[in-house]
């Protein structure tokens, strides 16, 4: 049977921004089927080199479609009410320490079935999508029994087949410890070794396994025991690292090749040197940083010495990031951690798409999937500058135009 010739589709006279850089300029991008099968910039661009090829948009920047690296997208509930104690000055581990915060959103998200998961989440995903993201990343770690963890990540997979998007799944049981377990931290851990990464990696629901690294989470030496398994099972490594304290995380991650250390504010430069020379990208978390009203920065400066890659991210949560909103972050990125806003969108694609482990996404090159943004905006530093939801032209998942206005 002869095949169906794929869809070829032509961007003409766009500003682009590949993941890395800004071009120099302005490009014709062609699409076939799902992949990016020609670029050049527009001054040369002939039409025999894209024949039979549909115009699809003319002018705009183009950027690759946005990666958010590390989200907890999927919980139930809310924490509005930590919100305002938080601000009549109650720390965020105050009130983990007395029940609340994480354990809070457990109760909510153990209570509630998949399908109620599944309708409490789209929302969530859908703000990510209109804003240009076009994969995500989502931790289970509001279960924190076998069953539950399990429930967390096939509802992220779902979640990936009911919108036009990629979703990577990531393994959080060592998030916190659930009551049920309060004084046998070790036994917990036992039971995230062998029987939740197992049971994740033969039913292939997880990508990754992260742990929480800190004093109201896991121990080093416990975090290291969840590395092995997750080793042993195939599965890729990340951690949530010197978030709130200096506990050596990163570095522990980055000696088992972890794919990223996240939040990092507190980290050292030891730490640093370690993350570098494993190739673990650094992912920064603007949001977490803003709502806790953080004062620790994350350490930029040496990041940019030794050459790590930094990804940003939504942190999207119930208790430390309430926000779906990706060009917010960008724009916090900028403000709070004074990344250039080329950092900040090469954090939101190409670096972002590494601390997935997936460094073909996130760029626009000849053979990448054709995830892609058309932005209504003059320059790709908009993006960062302004918090201005609706510059969003086209969004391009696969190589179809899955939203367009
Ligand atoms: N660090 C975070 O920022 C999130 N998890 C973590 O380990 C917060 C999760 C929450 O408060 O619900
Ligand atoms: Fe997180």
């Amino acid at each position: 049977m002869p095949l169906s010739p794929r869809p070829r589709r032509l961007w003409r006279d766009v500003i682009l921004f590949d993941g890395l850089q800004q071009l120099p300029e302005p490009m014709a991008v062609l699409v076939e089927g799902e992949r990016i099968a020609g670029l050049w910039p527009e001054r040369e661009f002939d039409q025999s080199l894209a024949a039979g090829a549909e115009q699809a948009g003319r002018g705009g920047v183009m950027t690759p479609g946005l990666v958010d690296c590390h989200t907890h997208l999927v919980y139930a509930g809310n924490r509005a009410d930590e919100f305002e104690r938080r601000l009549e000055g109650v720390s965020y581990a105050e009130i983990a320490k007395a029940g609340g915060g994480i354990l809070s959103t457990v109760r909510a998200t153990r209570a509630a079935s998949a399908d109620e998961l599944i309708a409490a989440s789209l929302p969530r995903l859908d703000a990510l999508l209109v804003d240009g993201v076009t994969t995500v990343e989502i931790k289970s770690g509001y279960g924190l029994t076998l069953a539950d963890e399990l429930k967390m990540l096939r509802v992220a997979r779902r979640l990936g087949e009911l919108r036009p998007v990629r979703v990577t799944t990531t393994l959080l049981g060592a998030h916190a410890l659930p009551p049920e377990y309060a004084g046998d931290a070790d036994g917990y851990v036992r039971l995230v070794c062998e029987e939740m990464i197992p049971a994740a990696a033969a039913e292939g629901l997880a990508d990754a396994v992260d742990v929480f690294c800190e004093g109201i989470g896991f121990s080093p030496a416990q975090c290291e025991r969840i590395f092995q398994a997750a080793h042993k099972h195939g599965l890729a490594i990340k951690a949530h690292a010197e978030q709130l304290s200096n506990l050596g995380g990163s570095a522990l991650a980055a000696r088992y090749g972890a794919l990223s250390a996240d939040h990092i504010e507190y980290l050292d430069e030891a730490g640093v040197r370690a993350m570098a020379e494993a190739g673990t990208v650094a992912v920064l978390l603007p949001g977490a940083f803003h709502c806790l009203r953080e004062t620790q920065l994350p350490p930029i400066a040496l990041l940019r010495q030794y050459g790590v890659p930094m990804a940003v991210a939504s942190d999207a949560n119930p208790g430390t990031s309430p926000i779906c909103m990706p060009s917010l972050l960008a724009n916090l990125a900028c403000t709070l951690f004074r990344l250039t806003p080329r950092e900040a969108l090469a954090g939101m694609t190409a670096h972002g798409a590494r601390a997935l482990g997936h460094p073909e996404l996130g760029r626009i090159a000849v053979g990448a999937p054709a995830d892609l943004c058309l932005w209504d905006i003059q320059h790709p530093a908009e993006l960062a500058y302004a918090v201005q939801p609706g510059r969003l032209r086209q969004r391009i998942f696969a190589g179809a135009i899955t939203h367009a206005r």
